[in-house]
């Protein structure tokens, strides 16, 4: 049976790639169980970055709409159905103290442009479209789309994106700041796996106190936000990496940090 996800280690990088080309990639519960094993193996302590992309034309369509329509379709409540499916699938991907790039390659809709913005970073291919589809098909942008969207564009881009569901394009995005770049088509999977081999030379234990970090500030005051600064830079100050990342700059010579799994 052909794999709806095609998970590949390449070096310290998990690549996992959506699989079901003919159809855009949309995801259906089939792919919803692969995306959540390939999420378990993300968890492997040896690995510093991981990178979403697809198979084909299209980063991923959303969800499958054969699947919701279909007369025995499994789906009868929505609600139900992202409980179940597309939340726990965004907080893992939120969760992993690795950075997670979406290398987008091709048209990003619905669900799928929500999956690729929960990301750390967004590579776009110059073929990129994103597009929050909800609107056409009487539906609420999901997958955290409402939350992440008015904090990454500002609120009034936020509302006509999910109210007119109008395709955006790579270039576009990148200007919005939706994307850190965009890069031709043939160079996308080379582009991000050379971000990911960066993101490998940097010390662990100091981006994932920086995940956290941009993660609190999402959620509290300037003035609560300087005490999280506090508490993280204390774990940080005393961290193995930073004294070996600072008496790597005194010697100048290139810092050894510890694996993560020792760090
Ligand atoms: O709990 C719940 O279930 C609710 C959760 C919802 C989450 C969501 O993601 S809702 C949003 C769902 N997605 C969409 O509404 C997008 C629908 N697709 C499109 O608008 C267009 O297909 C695209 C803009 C993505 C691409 O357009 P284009 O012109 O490049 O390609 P195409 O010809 O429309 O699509 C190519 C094939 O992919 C086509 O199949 P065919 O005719 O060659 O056999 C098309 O039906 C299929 N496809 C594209 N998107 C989906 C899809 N099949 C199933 N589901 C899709 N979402």
């Amino acid at each position: 049976m052909s794999k709806l996800v095609i998970v590949e280690r390449n070096g310290d990088c998990l690549v996992i790639r959506l699989n079901r080309p003919a159809s855009m990639n949309a995801i259906t519960i089939g792919m919803h169980g692969e995306l959540a094993a390939a999420l378990e193996l993300a968890k492997d302590e040896t690995l510093r970055s991981v990178i979403f992309t697809g198979n084909g034309r299209a980063f991923c369509a959303g969800q499958d709409l054969q699947e919701t329509l279909a007369e025995d379709s499994p789906i009868s409540d929505f609600g139900d159905h992202l409980d179940r499916y597309y939340n726990p699938l965004v907080r893992a991907i939120r969760a992993l103290p690795i950075p997670v790039l979406a290398a987008v390659n091709g048209v990003a809709a619905g669900a799928g442009a929500n999956l690729a913005f929960a990301c750390d970073i967004v590579i776009a291919a110059r073929s990129a479209r994103f597009i929050q589809s909800f609107a056409k098909i009487g539906l609420v942008p999901d997958s955290g789309g409402t939350w992440l969207l008015p904090r990454l564009v500002g609120p009034h881009r936020a509302r006509a994106l999910a109210m007119l569901g109008e395709p955006l394009d790579a270039e576009t995005a990148h200007r919005w700041g939706l994307v850190w770049n965009v890069v031709d088509d043939e160079a996308l999977l080379d582009a991000a796996l050379v971000m990911a081999n960066k993101l490998a030379a940097l010390p662990p234990s100091g981006l994932a106190l920086i995940k956290q970090a941009l993660d609190d500030a999402m959620g509290t005051s300037f003035d609560e936000q300087l005490n999280v600064e506090s508490k993280l830079q204390r774990v940080a100050g005393a961290s193995p990496d930073h004294r070996e990342g600072v008496r790597a700059f005194i010697e100048k010579r290139a810092p050894n940090f510890a694996p993560r799994s020792s760090a």
